[in-house]
């Protein structure tokens, strides 16, 4: 990409805004034409590429996905109206078969969060990082398109209420990226951001990144000591406890706040502190605003105890107490555990935060011209998304894995993996999920707190590295499946099941549950030490019914094939993640939801761990009840609508805008695992997932699927394929004459 937008040069005339471009540097062209936008999936790392001239786009057409992301029409036939469940299913694998990538998996949009995109560009900023041009308006595009319509500004998420959070991450991003103070949407976010009482109540990371830009004093920042990793491991609160992404993201930050590192001052940095607050700059009494907060952005206060931590970290330790050789000792182990973050994934990083925070330590320690920068910027790339809106920063660098380890299995259940319509595709999905697992354990895995990983598979790609329960748990399922189905190649030999299986059962928490990364190490306590205020739940790993259940799953299918391999810990583990499953339903009969929206998903999983040991709604209360409660909630037009609002609340909350496909679908496939016995409920579910499908096969998005935190939503576009199919295939071999329309 040739020409570039440089983040020093965001000074421009007010007074020449004349049209809806606000990006003004001289050489950045007037018009973005998206349809030169391309996807290119290198063995499933993900980069967009913009095509200049017009000989490049015509060398390099853009694919049906890539179509397919940024909302250009796909041009794909109207089917044959289907009448049965088996045909809406062959519809709807018939178009999202071509949205297949070349290495065999399936890619998306991975949004929602608000505080990603901003995460990144500060990134760049600080680091130095040119920004290209396409990306600068795309950017800046993106936003515009999600500032509230009503209240101006942004939020948490895209489905949010404007915070604090949201407004004064994204206003900064968009000045840093040229747009002008007066533009409308503009002008609308910083009143709602004064409205809201200015930047100085804001939460924590909004504070820190916004001293690190130097638009606030580091004194607004509440401490993230970097001593806190040397103390000895026995205590109960050091960090190798806490959750791996809240113990990843205060890692790099925990150096900067201690170098109080503040990035060159430009001029719109300088406009910036005359625009974000409500008082004169030069007035703000720091430190005494370290702990004010919006109200609508203090989903989870800090506790007193973390509060008299700060306190004494800011008014004892630090001005009297705290020894330089410790600071440079505590630093320096900082800043090797993140050179081994880096090594074990190749500088993909965990995710969105960390690998933007990773990047501007690089930076600051081994200069501009170090490798480890170059690498990192390279690898920034990954997490970026262009969709019809713009251009976002996805909440990991994708969901490859996940999605084409559930879609495999939705074929197989659907029992369609032998026809030879489909062969091809799974073939290629079961090359896919091969080249993708995790051969080593990590470097220095003791020290850096890392849990086994061999023969496990990420959320995302093998680069990141980080095996999850569940992702290893549906990959190996969906491995399996194949493998045991006639004609399909054998490419992983029983030695890598083997160590998958190993892995997992590693998983297992005291209480027989399973976490997402890695086992849990510490307890509710942990949450008193929150200070992140906008997040709950992000402490420690908690037990999840849909990890849990993934294993169990994952667990029994493999028993089934290879009964004798560490049979008796296999059974202990099973009867004990079972019980859990148990203990974990709620009074009114569901389970919690943690990674999706919210009751009908966790009580899919659950459901479906109760089936695993006999247990259904003929023999079963919890599977009983468990149904009851799903069709309680079902609606007249025979869908499921549950909010966000319930992930929050804890309480089964009606979405506003009524039945949504990704739902139904959820609530039907628990039901049928359970063997509910009654089919009108499920009938008339089935029946809105196929009048909701378009004649060429697709759904349409609706609301967003994915939370995390209790508080964040986040987007899987491809559940409408995926788990509509699945719901299908397993009603079709329930009732397999059953017409519906
Ligand atoms: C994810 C995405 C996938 C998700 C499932 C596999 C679905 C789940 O079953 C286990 C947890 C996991 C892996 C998960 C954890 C938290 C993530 C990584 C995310 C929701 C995607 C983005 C989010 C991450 C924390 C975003 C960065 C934000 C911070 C607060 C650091």
């Amino acid at each position: 990409m040739g020409e570039s937008y440089s983040t020093e040069s965001t000074m421009r005339l007010r007074a020449s805004w004349k049209d809806d471009r606000p990006l003004k540097h001289p050489g950045i062209p007037t018009k973005i034409d998206r349809s030169r936008w391309r996807m290119r999936s290198d063995s499933g790392r993900h980069t967009w590429h913009y095509l200049d001239d017009d000989e490049a786009a015509k060398e390099w057409p853009l694919s049906l996905a890539d179509k397919y992301y940024l909302n250009l029409p796909l041009n794909q036939p109207t089917l044959p109206l289907p009448t049965r469940p088996l045909d809406a299913l062959q519809n709807g694998l018939t178009y999202f078969s071509k949205l297949q990538l070349p290495p065999g998996h399936w890619g998306c949009e991975y949004g929602g969060p608000m505080f990603l995109l901003p995460s990144v560009v500060f990134a760049w900023v600080a680091t130095n990082t040119p920004i290209p041009w396409p990306y600068a308006i795309e950017l800046r595009n993106y936003l515009f398109a999600h500032a509230h319509p009503e209240l101006g500004g942004w939020g948490l998420h895209i489905e949010g209420d404007s915070t604090v959070f949201g407004t004064s991450l994204n206003y900064t991003v968009l000045r840093l990226l040229g747009v002008d103070a007066e533009h409308p949407i503009m002008v609308k976010a910083r009143a709602r951001l004064h409205s809201l009482g200015g930047v100085i109540k804001a939460p924590h990371w909004s504070k820190f990144f916004l001293a690190m830009l130097g638009v606030c004093d580091w004194d607004i920042v509440n401490p993230i000591p970097p001593e806190l990793w040397l103390l000895p491991d026995w205590i109960p609160v050091t960090p190798w406890r806490w959750w791996v992404h809240i113990r990843m993201v205060f890692l790099p930050m925990s150096w900067i706040w201690s170098k109080r590192w503040t990035m060159p001052e430009t001029e719109v940095i300088r406009e910036l502190r005359q625009e974000l607050f409500t008082q004169p700059w030069e007035t703000v009494d720091w430190a005494a605003e370290r702990n004010n907060i919006a109200e609508i952005d203090n989903y989870h206060p800090k506790s007193w105890i973390l509060n008299a931590f700060s306190w004494t970290i800011m008014n004892v330790w630090n001005p009297f107490l705290r020894p330089r050789w410790l600071v440079g000792r505590a630093e320096a182990w900082v800043s090797r555990l993140v050179d081994m973050e880096d090594l074990n994934s190749d500088y993909a990083d965990l995710a969105s935060v960390n690998g933007p925070l990773n990047t501007i330590l690089c930076y600051i320690r081994d200069g501009p011209d170090s490798y480890s920068l170059r690498r990192h910027r390279e690898r920034l790339e990954e997490f970026l998304w262009v969709n019809a809106e713009g251009m976002l920063v996805n909440g990991t660098n994708g969901v490859q894995n996940w999605d084409t380890a559930f879609l495999i299995q939705a074929v197989v259940h659907a029992g369609l993996a032998e026809d030879p319509k489909w062969k091809p595709m799974l073939v290629k999905a079961l090359g896919f999920l091969e080249s993708q697992q995790i051969r080593e354990d990590c470097i220095d895995a003791d020290i850096s707190y890392r849990q086994r990983r061999k023969g496990g598979w990420a959320f995302s790609n093998k680069d990141q590295g980080y095996p999850v329960s569940d992702c290893v748990a549906e990959a190996l399922k969906a491995v399996i499946l194949l493998q045991k189905t006639p004609g399909y190649p054998q490419l992983l030999e029983d030695q890598r099941i083997y160590d998958a299986v190993d892995t997992l059962l590693e998983y297992q928490n005291p209480s027989g549950a399973c976490s997402s990364y890695e086992r849990t190490r510490a307890g509710p306590y942990l949450e008193y030490l929150n200070g992140a205020e906008v997040f709950g739940r992000i402490m420690y790993e908690y037990d999840y019914p849909e990890c849990t259940t993934a294993v169990v799953t994952g667990l029994a299918l493999f028993q089934r094939y290879w009964p004798d391999y560490r049979r008796h810990d296999l059974e202990v583990f099973l009867q004990r993640a079972v019980q859990y499953i148990k203990t974990a339903q709620y009074p009114e009969g569901g389970w919690y939801g943690s990674w999706g929206v919210c009751f009908t998903y966790g009580t899919m999983f659950a459901l479906e761990s109760l089936f695993t040991i006999g247990e259904t709604y003929g023999n079963s209360s919890h599977a009983k009840r468990g149904c009851d409660f799903l069709v309680s909630k079902q609606r007249e037009d025979g869908g499921w609508s549950e909010s966000y609002h319930s992930c929050e609340k804890l309480k089964y909350t009606e979405h506003p805008s009524g039945s949504q496909v990704v739902q139904t679908a959820f609530a039907i496939i628990g039901l049928l695992q359970a063997e509910y016995p009654h089919m009108e409920p499920l009938r008339k579910g089935i029946k809105l997932i196929m009048d909701r499908q378009l004649p060429n096969g697709e759904w349409a998005q609706e609301a967003l699927e994915g939370v995390f935190n209790n508080s964040v939503l986040i987007s899987y576009p491809n559940y409408k394929f995926i788990f509509t199919i699945m719901a299908l295939g397993k009603f079709a071999k329930r009732y397999p004459n059953e017409k519906i329309i």
